[in-house]
């Protein structure tokens, strides 16, 4: 998969990418991120690539030259797939969920745009971002940082990317449900003991232990995910 990420504020993209799972997928060659300084396609003397809002308000607005114009550029590279979706992170959105990484996992190439300033020109939003993410509710300084949780959640899908070991498939949410609590050696630790269950080598009845428990913490921690169709 290639992504491209787009921000004025390129610097706070790169170490986070550089490490752990993503940077080995890159490394592999897995995953190609390239991240675009935003700043390279801002106008005028100045060089500003943000401005007031007509109408006034507070905070400024990502202008909309250097946005389409580095999106015509990124169409313009010869011989690559064309983008699948074009991200915009924003507060303002539907919430990244489980499945929705999964379907993106599934695209050739993604352009993700993170604003740094209180919003966007909404004619770049109305003619060239596909697709609006939020990462929650609540609101961050900017959009890089969701950027990077939605990298992080796509490329640990990707095939290859996870060993056995970290299964994806294992993971909590991937069918809706929290995981179930995890113990390591020793067995006993100042008088803390591991279930026995998990000591008896019954793995039939360590899964079912597995599956109450996890059903037990959605119960008490999340019992909105019980009843979501969106999985
Ligand atoms: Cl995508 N952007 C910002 N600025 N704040 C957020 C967010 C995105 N998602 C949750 N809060």
């Amino acid at each position: 998969m290639r992504i491209d990420l787009i921000s004025a504020v390129p610097d706070l993209l790169r170490s986070p990418l550089e490490h752990s799972i993503v940077g080995r997928a890159r490394e592999s060659g897995m995953l190609d991120i390239r991240i675009h300084d935003l700043r390279d396609w801002a106008v005028g003397k100045h060089r500003k690539v943000d401005d007031y809002p007509f109408g006034g308000g507070a905070g400024m607005v990502l202008k909309p030259e250097p946005v389409f114009q580095c999106l015509d550029d990124l169409d313009a590279e010869p011989d690559v797939h064309p983008a699948d979706e074009v991200i915009f992170m924003t507060p303002d959105a539907p919430v990244l969920t489980q499945s929705m990484a999964n379907r993106l996992s599934l695209n050739r190439r993604m352009i993700v745009l993170a604003g740094h300033y209180k919003g966007l020109d909404q004619r770049v939003r109305d003619s060239r971002i596909t697709m609006e993410v939020s990462i929650g509710d609540y609101v961050l300084s900017g959009g890089e940082l969701p950027a990077l949780v939605l990298v992080d959640a796509v490329a640990r899908l990707l095939p290859g990317v996870l060993g056995d070991a970290e299964s994806a498939l294992s993971d909590s949410f991937q069918d809706g449900l929290l995981d179930a609590p995890t113990w390591t050696r020793p067995a006993e630790y100042r008088g803390l003991r591991v279930p026995d269950v998990l000591l008896s080598g019954d793995h039939e009845r360590i899964a079912a232990w597995r599956d109450g428990e996890r059903l037990k913490k959605t119960r008490e921690r999340r019992p909105d995910l019980l009843d979501r169709d969106d999985r």
